[in-house]
């Protein structure tokens, strides 16, 4: 790529078992196999001391107060931003491995959850959710300004077709009803990020390969089709991006 372009930061979202993991470890294959360079990066990263504290939580080692493992999740991003950032300039891609889009799905459908109420649905962009506590807003917030993916591909698939893939693990969280709860928020989180796009008009591909920033790719289909859908949203990018990091929710 030439010297004026940077890397692209793409992240992967998704439900526990729609293939995140699988799918990031093709894609950076296929990158590396046509001697691009990139960087596979993932949240949790359970190696930094913070990321320990979030470890030992989700095995169920160690109990924490809702808002305060929330805070550690964007902590755990935050302690990470200038390696994004760095990596970033440097030309290389960052392939990421869920971002803040999972801290404020798991949180805030665990309050939904908690407070056994409907999420409802957002009459203004600015008190989308009417729960006390965790609230979108809230859950949002330690997250503004971050490193902004350019793309964020959102593996769909339904907690049903998760579940049948073997069952769910070990881990907090990992239930089929938190799941179709946090595939709520996922899905407000994309209508967001959607409107965002229009509101400044980058619905449409722009020549420097500049794309919308959230798209849904259908996990039910077989491994090789999600890859291939995928791909076709990544390789505009591959050339380098021209314009600067942006920052999340700015
Ligand atoms: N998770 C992940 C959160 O609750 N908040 C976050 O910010 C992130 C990045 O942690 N069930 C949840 C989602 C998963 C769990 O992730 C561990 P993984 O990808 O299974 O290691
Ligand atoms: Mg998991």
């Amino acid at each position: 790529m030439s010297t004026s372009r940077r890397g692209a930061f793409i992240v992967i979202e998704g439900l526990d078992r729609s293939g995140k993991s699988t799918q990031a470890d093709v894609m950076l294959d296929r990158l590396n196999a046509s001697g691009i360079s990139a960087k596979l990066m993932k949240f949790p990263d359970r190696t930094t001391a913070i990321g320990q504290m979030i470890n030992a939580y989700l095995q169920s080692k160690a109990d924490l107060d809702d808002h305060v493992i929330h805070l550690l999740f964007a902590a755990n991003r935050w302690e990470l931003a200038s390696t994004i950032t760095q990596t970033l300039e440097s030309g290389t891609h960052v392939l990421c491995d869920r971002y803040s889009f999972s801290g404020i799905a798991f949180s805030a459908s665990k309050s939904a959850l908690k407070h056994k109420e409907a999420i409802p649905t957002p009459s203004s962009s600015d008190i989308p959710y009417t729960n006390p506590n965790l609230s979108y807003i809230w859950c949002r917030d330690p997250e503004r300004g971050l490193p902004a993916p350019d793309l964020t591909l959102f593996l769909d698939i339904s907690p049903e077709a998760a579940s049948a893939r073997g069952g769910y693990g070990e881990e907090r969280y990992e239930k089929a009803e938190m799941q179709a709860r946090v595939r709520e928020v996922f899905g407000q989180i994309g209508n967001e990020m959607l409107s965002h796009n229009q509101n400044e008009d980058r619905s449409e591909p722009t020549k420097d390969g500049a794309q919308p920033r959230w798209v849904v790719i259908d996990a039910g289909n077989d491994k090789t089709t999600v890859s291939k859908d995928m791909w076709a949203h990544v390789e505009p990018l591959i050339a380098g991006v021209d314009s600067p990091i942006g920052r999340l929710w700015y």
